[in-house]
């Protein structure tokens, strides 16, 4: 998977070499491409913003390089184009398995009071949003993306990982414990201990329900039969 990543400030990128998805792409599983719209300006003074049409507060960002910076990464259209606005569809792991089908993702990355409305009318497939709040700039909620995508491609991180995590399959995770068995005088569960791995699994899937039912009734409606 490739995923490009549109924006004004690429130093703000530095997290995504670290950890994970920095071996990741060490070992040519994911390309994660940070682009300098900068560089795709026409405008002699670099300029990438401007007051905007009717007045207001702030700046908006140009349509013409954030145009020709994404025909230049993506000519044929092969592309899922998304744009980090506080206004798109509010991102959900669901969306995650759908955007993993795309080989080649677009993130751009709005600051200032937003980009030139044409810009997204003419290059822009969907927008979406990482939750209801406002931002400095699309760059942190373009991270949250990609961080969430890299995980699922293959060899990023063991299967098994992803098998039992929080919404995997719609629930929230059980509890986990390590060594010691006591601290501060709290134990270890002893089903954890038994050894018996029928017991183990129901004592997860147990917790798992109360905690999600507690928590998020919303994602628990009409699960208990399943
Ligand atoms: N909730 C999000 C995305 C971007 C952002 C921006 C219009 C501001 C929050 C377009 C206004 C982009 C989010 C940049 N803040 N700020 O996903």
């Amino acid at each position: 998977m490739r995923i490009d990543i549109l924006t004004l400030f690429p130093e703000m990128f530095a997290p995504l070499k670290e950890s994970i998805l920095g071996r990741a792409q060490k070992e040519n599983k994911l390309t994660i491409n940070v682009v300098n719209i900068r560089d795709y300006t026409e405008d002699k003074h670099l300029k990438c913003d401007d007051y905007p049409f009717g007045g207001g507060a702030g700046m908006v960002m140009m349509a013409q390089p954030i145009g020709s910076c994404i025909e230049a990464l993506d000519p044929g259209h092969g592309a899922r184009r998304i744009y980090m606005s506080p206004k798109g569809q509010t991102f959900r792991q669901q969306k995650v398995f759908e955007l993993l089908s795309y080989e080649h993702i677009i993130l751009l990355c709005g600051h200032y009071e937003g980009v030139d409305q044409r810009a997204i009318d003419l290059f822009i497939d969907e927008e979406i949003s990482i939750g209801d709040y406002v931002l400095t700039g699309g760059e942190l909620p373009a991270m949250v993306v990609a961080d969430c995508l890299a995980r699922y491609v293959d060899g990023v991180i063991s299967t098994s990982s992803l098998v039992d995590e929080s919404f995997s399959d719609g629930m929230l995770e059980y509890p986990q414990y390590t060594r010691p068995v006591e601290y501060r005088g709290l134990t270890v569960p002893e089903v954890l201990r038994s050894g018996n791995h029928a017991r183990i699994d129901a004592w997860r899937r147990e917790q798992s329900e109360e905690i999600t039912a507690r928590r998020r009734p919303d994602l628990f409606t009409g699960k208990k039969g399943k």
